[in-house]
């Protein structure tokens, strides 16, 4: 499915890998190639919008890595970003424990792959996960739904309940009971599809969902429907409330755009793709394996990202030299404030530095304080963030007064940063065996 796009995003990377500057009119350009491949895969508007302007201003903002081009570090940007657009990590099902009973069930519009998915997920969630599965068809109005619903148990070799073949919540409340009577850990049900969102089949989903209370509402999206699809997920979603998306034909030769505005527009995850009609044609969905396929460009996104890590080890270098040499500022204090709020304490800087890390292993940071801290910091001018002795009387007044703090604030954080300073520079010297050394006092309250 993903063919075309590909093809159009290794064009256009094709030019920029190899330039050994990017500039923002070279940027603008992809960017602008990049928008138009991405609408003609039927991306939803809004989203291409905000996209790339994400991309963007991280491309413009990023430093640049010593060992990799330009081309290179901006393909991985966009990588990252096309991760983020398709929901980060992948999300698991949220199942109860096998003790308990947990309910799926399955909405979609006519023709969309319930009833195979139905299948699909019972056999995976079977072999893979151990679970003892059952499929309650509360589809009873085309004559062939029970039939087919019969046939995909039976190829997923789990069980099945059909109740009176006559009334949806009534078969869903039964297949539960049954469920239970039997030991059986999982329950999906397939739904009736329709051809439009039609106002008495919704009320009916909705019955059901009430009645049973499932724990995975999934919606069952063709990607061959183009933009329609998101349209149909929004009114899905206002009205059963689902809880993640199942994205049916994934092999077809469909654009796709619209699929992937899924995640952005209604901000429910989608959890797995369709793949064949067998069934084992199930996939779990992963953004960062998907954009790497979109991109087809695993090399050059593992090259920076190893770039990324050793960059990182010479800036964790560099801040120990300047802990050594006592040439540790508030300047570079901020930035290591910056660093935390940007990627959590344990990816820090400062854990790299040998014998940090444990130390750093027991920090809880509490995130206001490092706020306040970062604006004491922000109100304090250049000069001072490099020699923190000019900061007396009147410009702790004025640095207390820029950052809405008492001046015993600005005094506490002046205190602490020098003791800090200290600290550290004693701690690196022994290796890290400081007895007592606290750094989380200067993170945390
Ligand atoms: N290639 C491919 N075909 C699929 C996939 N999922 C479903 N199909 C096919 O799509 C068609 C419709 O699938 P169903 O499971 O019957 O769809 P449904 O949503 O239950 O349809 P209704 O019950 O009529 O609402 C069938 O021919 C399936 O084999 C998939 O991931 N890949
Ligand atoms: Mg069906």
């Amino acid at each position: 499915m993903l063919d075309n796009i590909t093809k159009a995003f290794t064009d256009i990377f094709k030019n920029i890998s190899g330039n050994s500057k990017i500039s923002e009119n070279n940027i603008r350009k992809v960017l602008s190639d990049i928008r138009m491949s991405l609408l003609e895969a039927d991306v939803n508007v809004n989203v291409v919008r905000n996209f790339i302007n994400d991309v963007t201003e991280s491309a413009l903002g990023e430093k640049v890595l010593r060992s990799v081009n330009p081309g290179e570090q901006f393909i991985k940007i966009f990588h990252d970003k096309l991760v983020e657009v398709l929901g980060d990590k992948y999300q698991e099902l949220k199942l109860k424990p096998r003790e308990t009973l947990s309910i799926i069930m399955l909405a979609g519009l006519q023709g969309s792959g319930k009833t195979t998915t139905a299948g699909k997920l019972a056999h995976f969630l079977k072999n893979e996960h151990g679970r003892k599965v059952i499929l309650a068809a509360c589809d009873v109005y085309r004559p062939a739904a029970i039939e087919q619903l019969e046939k995909v148990a039976q190829s997923a070799q789990v069980d099945i309940f059909t109740g009176d073949k006559k009334n949806p919540v009534k078969i869903a409340k039964e297949a539960i009971k049954y469920a239970k009577q039997n030991s059986l850990d999982t329950l999906i049900i397939d739904t009736a599809g329709r051809l439009h969102i039609d106002k008495e089949m919704m009320n009916e989903a909705q019955k059901i969902a009430n009645e049973v209370k499932p724990d995975e509402l999934l919606f069952i999206s063709d990607s061959m429907t183009g933009q329609n699809a998101v349209e149909v997920a929004k009114e899905f979603d206002k009205i059963l409330e689902i809880t993640g998306v199942i994205l049916t034909k994934f092999d077809s030769d469909a654009r796709g755009g619209a699929s992937f505005s899924i995640k952005s527009v209604i901000g429910k995850p989608i959890k797995f793709i369709g793949i064949s009609e067998k069934i084992d044609g199930i996939e779990i969905f992963h953004p960062d394996r998907i954009a790497t396929r979109i991109l087809g460009m695993g090399d050059i996104v593992s090259l920076v990202e190893k770039a990324e890590k050793v960059y990182e080890e010479e800036e964790a270098l560099k801040l120990e030299q300047k802990i050594r040499k006592q040439e540790f500022t508030l300047q570079d204090f901020l930035e290591q404030l910056d660093q935390m709020s940007k990627m959590g304490p344990l990816e820090g800087l400062l854990e790299m530095i040998p014998g940090m890390k444990d130390q750093m292993q027991n920090v809880n940071i509490d995130e206001k304080r490092i706020k306040r801290q970062k604006a004491i910091i922000q109100s304090m001018t250049f000069k001072e963030r490099l020699d923190y002795r000019l900061i007396l009387g009147s410009r702790k007044r004025r640095i207390a007064r820029g950052s809405g703090v008492s001046i015993l604030e600005v005094e506490k954080l002046l205190k602490n940063f020098m003791k800090s300073r200290q600290m550290m520079k004693n701690m690196i010297k022994n290796n890290g065996k400081i007895p007592g050394f606290d750094l989380g006092n200067m993170f945390t309250r």
